[in-house]
């Protein structure tokens, strides 16, 4: 059986990061252990007085635990990180858990609609930067992006800018690099991908609703990870994180005002696994 690990916060509540993450790769049939890195009491997003427990200090004897057991994974896939310390003990996870075969994923979750997340800076993303270049594939959506690269954030762009953005984050080092949110009308959103390797580029695109959901890039990062360690192509991989984002998104129209911290991915799950099996 497929084995991978995500390193990411825990929100106890709020669907994002591991309570998205865990379920999400587990209904694509892949079993899915967990490096949680802080614990909080809600995300960031529209929440006040959350609490946030560090955990960055047991990351360490985690990874000594697993080495010990000689625990080996297919994909190793990070998210949301709380500080730069916690990016570099990832760094060395990296370095202890890379084999000839598996995948690193990097979601470098730093902000959204040009701005950054709460307690995020531009000396955070330098080091996000940092850990992108030890990474097979990494999903920045365009305000990531921007950061990653200390380049303005716009929302008016066409796929020659597109495709530059992506040859400059394969520059920072990772083979992969995956554009999130990408639209170049009011009709259609999707995904951009470059492999590097190959020299060639990929898009994925669905309906565009417009409204922004919490969390959906961490879906869109989850099942990303679960098709890559399935083994699909780069475009079948796509299709079904672009497809299954969509879904979550169009399920949660009904809830937006309940739901306004998360979307309704669960009512998709059965969905997932139809697209995974395909
Ligand atoms: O969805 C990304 C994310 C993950 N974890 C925490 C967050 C956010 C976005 O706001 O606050 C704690």
């Amino acid at each position: 059986m497929k084995k991978v690990v995500t390193i990411q916060d825990i929100s106890c509540f709020g669907k994002c990061s591991l309570t998205v993450a865990l379920p999400v790769i587990s209904a694509m049939g892949i079993e899915t252990a967990v490096i949680p890195t802080a614990v909080l009491s809600t995300h960031t997003g529209g929440f006040e007085s959350y609490t946030f427990r560090d955990l960055t200090d047991d990351i360490p004897d985690i990874a000594n635990h697993w080495k010990n057991i000689n625990l080996k994974f297919s994909a190793v896939y990070t998210g949301y990180l709380g500080s730069e310390k916690q990016i570099n003990i990832v760094s060395e996870f990296f370095d202890d858990f890379r084999t000839d075969d598996n995948f690193i994923i990097v979601d470098p979750v730093l902000g959204d609609n040009g701005k950054f997340y709460a307690g995020f800076t531009e000396e955070f993303a330098v080091k996000m930067a940092e850990l992108c270049s030890k990474a097979d594939y990494i999903i920045p959506n365009m305000t990531e992006a921007s950061f990653l690269l200390g380049i303005p954030y716009t929302e008016n762009y066409d796929k020659a800018y597109v495709e530059d953005v992506l040859r400059r984050l394969a520059g920072l080092g990772c083979k992969t690099p995956v554009l999130t949110g990408v639209h170049f009308d009011d009709k259609k959103q999707g995904a951009a991908a470059y492999d590097s390797v190959n020299d060639k580029f990929y898009y994925s695109f669905n309906e565009n609703i417009k409204r922004s959901v919490h969390g959906t890039g961490d879906i869109f990062a989850s099942v990303f990870t679960g098709a890559v360690t399935l083994g699909k192509n780069l475009q079948q991989t796509l299709d079904i994180a672009v497809n299954f984002t969509f879904e979550c998104i169009k399920a949660t129209i009904p809830y937006f005002d309940e739901m306004w911290y998360g979307s309704c991915f669960e009512l998709c799950l059965g969905k997932l696994i139809e697209m995974t099996s395909k």
